[in-house]
């Protein structure tokens, strides 16, 4: 990326602040005195959406009528976050913005809070697709993010008076919505089920019902790029085609019914993210916003055209699907070519094929999407004929290049048997030109396990593109002190769009008036959160302890399980005097992570997280030295509070099961150092940074295979660290269920029993590493020595890198002149 330095403004305050006075005026029709926070919210987004304007008007001409090629970035999550202060920042208006809102009255913090989160993903794939479009548009790259716009987001987060999790619906369009732009000229026609006949020797599907998907575009600025791409989210609407037969006998309810049910495709956000439950509605939602989007790609490349060129289409735009949910695209287009627009079979095929990639973001074999297919016959009937047809042709293929049975077999698209199913997973490597993971380790497992039969017959499919995060919301926006003293150390603020320009800082690692600065920095960030979560949670976080801080999604292979033995085993050594209470290094350690609703083990972690914490905070006995925080509903906006005041940061999933991880990213480039283990990107991270500056424990991949080999035996472990069965023997007795020994029996017998992700093994070298931590941590200076070396070595995790990486090795493309 070519750097840039911070955008000028494009108005001074005085302007901006007429311009706010304008809104309120026409839009909202208050008075300044009137005007609410949320009032000045909305009428400075749609200030700033002005201008926006003339960008955005001209990339999208520039998208169709220049001879780049574009980005569809097919993806059923984007985790946007809030909108109003990105946009400032990539605009240039942020100090222009909090001086004209004070000048009106009113608190710029407040203001920015009143914009609701729009929580459209449930973790990391759907926060890592809303970093690559911010990059794409910060390069210059004609893109466009398609996905669906569902009227509840991923579920609120509560806990109950036990500590239960507890799921509420995420209305977030309850409030006016200044950011996206419903387009009804520009809908697309989306049908389902129904059947194929045969006429005139063409197949012709008549399908049974139809709905309207109706596009709300988002603008997604660059950074300085003057470039702003559209990120287009499908909403489903229903049409105004009553069913006459039904209506005649004035069964009116009746009548509407179909309608009615056509708008659920939108509503809600599947919060499983790992376990995808092959529903009906689900399917019908990857359909919707694949179908709405390939055609929207064919009315916006070849505008006003009955009779387009479409073997030109590959040239025109290149779709990345993320992860399997867009999968069905490829049957679609097929679909498209051959029924609609006449092309043949190979044709099709080769355009099809030049068209898609695919992303996969995981390694856990229950997370590849499977789907039936009397499902798909049912739902999609042309497209299951299409999908056989595929695999018939894949199979001949593949006669061609092995003679081994069993492996062609194994590569069947459509399973054989009594329920024969469609691996997606499958279909998305035969059907697109380059597969990817997500970090070096995930694409190697990949090609060595996962997708093994497919790398071996088609090797130069596969490739590899670590992940990355947007410098811009989350070191810029998420941390403003940090930033200022990063531009202060390299003596400019380029990093911004060359975040490499980090390693700069290196040398200042031994120059103790920027460590200490460094130090500071940190310190006021860890003041700032404590008063953030007082605020917000009503907790009391003391900032004179070290913040440790364990965030993501819950998961068994993730590991929170291990993080909280760790903790009730150290909290029973500071209760026993096992440890000298002089010796304790006073710690607060914060949780935030979401679990699936259906997922039982997943929530009994939490209320134990949650009951560890009661028992702690009120134990006067560790008061001062030991404290645990679980602030509810984890989201894009809590990740920006916490992740610039933690100075440990947890990443200790079973090696071999995290993909790659992004939230490592955003903490080491916050100055956090990183407990974990060789999985996902923290084996690059540990790279980079140097050994000596990560804290590294427990087995490797080839231990965890080899111990699963010799027949896993966790009991063992819990005999041998007296550490382990202290901590496990103090939640079956009920230290944290008031006595009650059966609440977390099934976690307990699990562990002892089971423990599929190996928690126990991994316990004492994850016990141990405690004592380095803290050593190092009693030692300040040291500690941030490593910490800035952290910042100055992670640059490579930048999404910029990431989009650089898939236009020179996927997609073949690059910005607009
Ligand atoms: O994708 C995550 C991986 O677990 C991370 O290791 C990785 O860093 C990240 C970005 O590549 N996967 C993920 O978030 N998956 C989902 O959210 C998901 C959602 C719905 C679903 C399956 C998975 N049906």
């Amino acid at each position: 990326m070519t750097e840039q330095t911070a955008p000028k403004s494009p108005v001074t305050t005085e302007q901006f602040i007429e311009e706010i006075k304008e809104q309120l005026k026409y839009n909202q029709g208050v008075t300044v005195e009137q005007a609410t926070d949320a009032d000045i919210y909305v009428a400075s987004s749609l200030a700033v959406r002005r201008h926006l304007m003339d960008s955005w008007t001209t990339t999208q001409k520039d998208t169709v009528e220049g001879n780049t090629k574009a980005v569809g970035y097919l993806s059923a999550e984007f985790l946007m976050g809030k909108q109003l202060r990105n946009a400032l920042l990539n605009l240039g208006m942020l100090s222009e913005f909090d001086d004209a809102v004070k000048a009106l009255g009113h608190d710029p913090q407040l203001v920015v809070d009143a914009e609701y989160e729009p929580g459209l993903g449930n973790g990391g794939l759907g926060r890592l697709a809303a970093c690559f479009i911010d990059s794409l548009a910060s390069l210059g790259v004609p893109a466009f993010g398609y996905g669906i716009q569902y009227k509840y987001g991923i579920f609120k987060q509560e806990f109950d008076a036990e500590g239960k999790q507890v799921e509420r619906p995420d209305y977030w369009l309850a409030n006016e919505e200044p950011w996206g732009h419903i387009d009804y000229n520009r809908s697309q026609k989306v049908s389902f089920g129904g059947s194929v006949v045969e006429e005139d020797g063409k197949k012709v599907w008549k399908p049974a019902w139809s709905v309207r998907a109706v596009p709300v575009d988002y603008m997604v600025p660059g950074y300085a790029s003057g470039r702003v791409n559209t990120l287009r989210l499908w909403s489903a609407k229903s049409y105004d085609e009553f069913d006459l037969l039904t209506f005649n006998k004035s069964e009116y309810l009746d009548a509407v019914k179909p309608q009615v049910e056509a708008e659920n495709i939108s509503k809600i956000l599947y919060p499983e993210d790992s376990t995808p439950q092959g529903k009906r509605l689900r399917l019908e939602q990857q359909y919707f916003f694949v179908a709405a989007s390939l055609h929207d790609a064919i009315r916006v490349f070849y505008p006003g055209q009955d009779k387009p060129d479409l073997t030109t289409f590959p040239n025109k735009i290149t779709f990345q699907l993320n992860d399997t949910h867009p999968v069905i695209g490829i049957p679609e287009l097929m679909r498209i070519l051959i029924d609609e627009y006449g092309y043949d079979w190979n044709t099709a095929w080769d355009i099809t094929t030049k068209t898609f990639n695919y992303t996969c973001h995981t390694l856990l074999p229950e997370a590849l999407e499977v789907w039936p297919v009397d499902l798909i016959s049912e739902l999609l009937p042309r497209h299951m004929q299409i999908i056989n047809e595929i695999n018939d042709h894949f199979l001949e293929e593949l006669k061609g290049l092995t003679r081994d049975k069993e492996r062609i077999n194994r590569m069947r698209i459509v399973t054989e048997g009594d329920y024969p199913q469609v691996r997606m997973a499958y279909l998305a490597t035969a059907g697109g030109s380059h597969v990817n993971g997500v970090a070096e380790l995930h694409s190697q497992l990949l090609k060595d396990v996962t997708l093994r039969d497919f790398s071996d017959l088609f090797p130069k499919k596969f490739t590899n593109v670590t992940n990355g995060v947007t410098p811009r919301r989350f070191i810029r926006l998420a941390n403003p002190r940090l930033s200022a003293l990063i531009t202060e150390g390299l003596g400019t603020d380029k990093w911004l769009s060359d975040l490499e320009l980090l390693q700069g800082l290196a040398p200042l690692a031994n120059d103790d008036e920027f460590v200490k600065k460094f130090a500071e920095v940190k310190h006021a960030n860890k003041v700032a959160f404590a008063n953030f979560a007082k605020d917000r949670y009503g907790f009391d976080a003391n900032p004179d302890t070290m913040f440790n801080t364990m965030v993501k999604r819950l998961h068994e292979y993730k590991r929170q399980s291990l993080k909280i033995l760790a903790l009730i085993a150290r909290y029973a050594a500071i209760k026993n005097g096992t440890i000298n209470a002089d010796d304790v290094l006073p710690r607060t350690v914060f949780f935030g992570a979401k679990a699936a609703p259906g997922y039982y083990m997943a929530k009994l972690t939490i209320q134990l997280i949650n009951n560890v914490a009661r028992v702690v905070n009120n134990d006067p006995d560790v008061k001062g030295k030991l404290a645990v925080h679980f602030p509810a509903n984890y989201n894009v906006r809590l990740a920006q509070h916490l992740i610039p005041a933690t100075e440990l940061d947890e990443q200790i999933s079973q090696a071999g099961k995290e993909a790659s991880g992004t939230g490592n990213m955003k903490f080491a480039l916050n100055g956090a150092l990183t407990v974990g283990t060789l999985d996902g990107a923290n084996v690059e991270i540990r790279e980079r940074v140097g050994a000596e500056n990560f804290f590294l424990f427990g087995m490797t991949v080839d231990e965890v295979d080899a111990l699963y080999e010799e027949g896993y035996n966790p009991a063992k472990y819990y005999e041998a660290d007296p550490r382990l069965k202290m901590a496990i023997d103090m939640i079956s007795n009920g230290t944290f269920s008031d006595g009650d020994r059966n609440t977390y029996a099934p976690l307990v017998a699990d562990w002892l029993t089971k423990d599929y992700f190996m928690t126990l093994a991994d316990f004492t070298s994850y016990a141990d590493i405690q004592y380095q931590i803290e050593d190092l941590y009693r030692n300040p200076m040291e500690w941030n020595r490593k910490a800035i070396l952290n910042v100055a070595n992670t640059g490579f995790f930048s999404s910029d890198r990431s989009m650089e990486d898939y236009l020179e090795r996927i997609w073949h493309t690059g910005p607009l002149a």
